[in-house]
């Protein structure tokens, strides 16, 4: 591994990381040789993750906490601050899905997803971000959209505009906190298979949709993050900020 990419010394916190695409990433992040802190609501599932991770020689941990409350979060960033544990690399990654048209949505379902997916990534932002500027060494955030950040499904309305919302909250980051030595960018992955997209995979006619429609001819691993995520916590990205670097097997680039 070059100077450029190497994590060594960097803590990182990804949300949602007790399985799926924040597992996969937190894997690698560890592997680049930062220290990652797990983070979801069940603390056994964290346990688990955990063990495995560490099996593996790496250096894990773990936090549960509700990226929805932000008094959760206020707990959580001060528990870090009590045991001198610094984030360096925050990775939002916490999200969830609702599938239902628009004319059927509930208030309620459409909020929980732009708290989950959206309000989140502000939250935790800004809680990590006041410390990165504080401490005076700069950081990086990595904010996870998807290809709704850039184009629309049918029957995904509020995980779309959360997503959407995601794209330019992470310009605004940039625009506040670059001067601090902070970069903020996010990755748009494309139909990776999780257990989120297992009734997407599950359905012949989506699955073959996917197949046909991506360049790549088949699904995203959630391994396939793993070396954007590391690009975009490590100095090689020093100078990028504000982007989202879709990654999705060349979907978006073709009709
Ligand atoms: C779904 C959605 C999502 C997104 C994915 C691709 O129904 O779950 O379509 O999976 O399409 O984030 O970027």
């Amino acid at each position: 591994m070059t100077a450029l990419f190497d994590l060594t010394g960097k803590t990182a916190l990804v949300t949602g990381s007790s399985g799926g695409l924040g597992l996969a990433m937190a894997r690698g992040l560890a592997e680049a040789g930062a220290e990652v802190i797990l983070h979801g609501r069940h603390q056994a599932k964290l346990d688990q993750a955990v063990g495995e991770l560490r099996a593996a020689g790496l250096a894990a941990d773990s936090a549960a906490f509700d990226v929805t409350s932000e008094a959760s979060i206020e707990a959580a960033f001060a528990a870090f601050d009590e045991a001198q544990c610094h984030i360096d690399i925050l990775v939002n990654n916490a999200g969830m899905q609702w599938r239902q048209p628009m004319t059927e949505l509930a208030l309620e379902d459409w909020q929980k997803v732009i708290d989950t997916n959206l309000t989140s990534a502000f939250l935790m932002g800004k809680q990590a971000a006041r410390r990165m500027i504080a401490r005076g060494d700069g950081g990086k955030i990595v904010n996870i959209g998807s290809l709704t950040s850039q184009v629309a499904r049918a029957t995904v309305a509020p995980y779309t505009a959360a997503k959407g919302g995601i794209r330019l909250l992470t310009c605004s980051m940039a625009a506040e906190w670059a001067p601090h030595g902070i970069q903020a960018n996010a990755i748009g992955p494309g139909y990776m298979l999780t257990e989120m997209t297992q009734p997407l995979a599950d359905d012949p006619e989506f699955d073959g949709w996917v197949r046909k429609r991506s360049p790549a001819g088949r699904w995203g691993t959630p391994e396939d993050l793993a070396g954007t995520v590391v690009y975009l916590a490590s100095p090689a990205s020093s100078y990028v900020n504000g982007q989202i670097i879709y990654v999705d097997g060349g979907m978006l680039a073709v009709l």
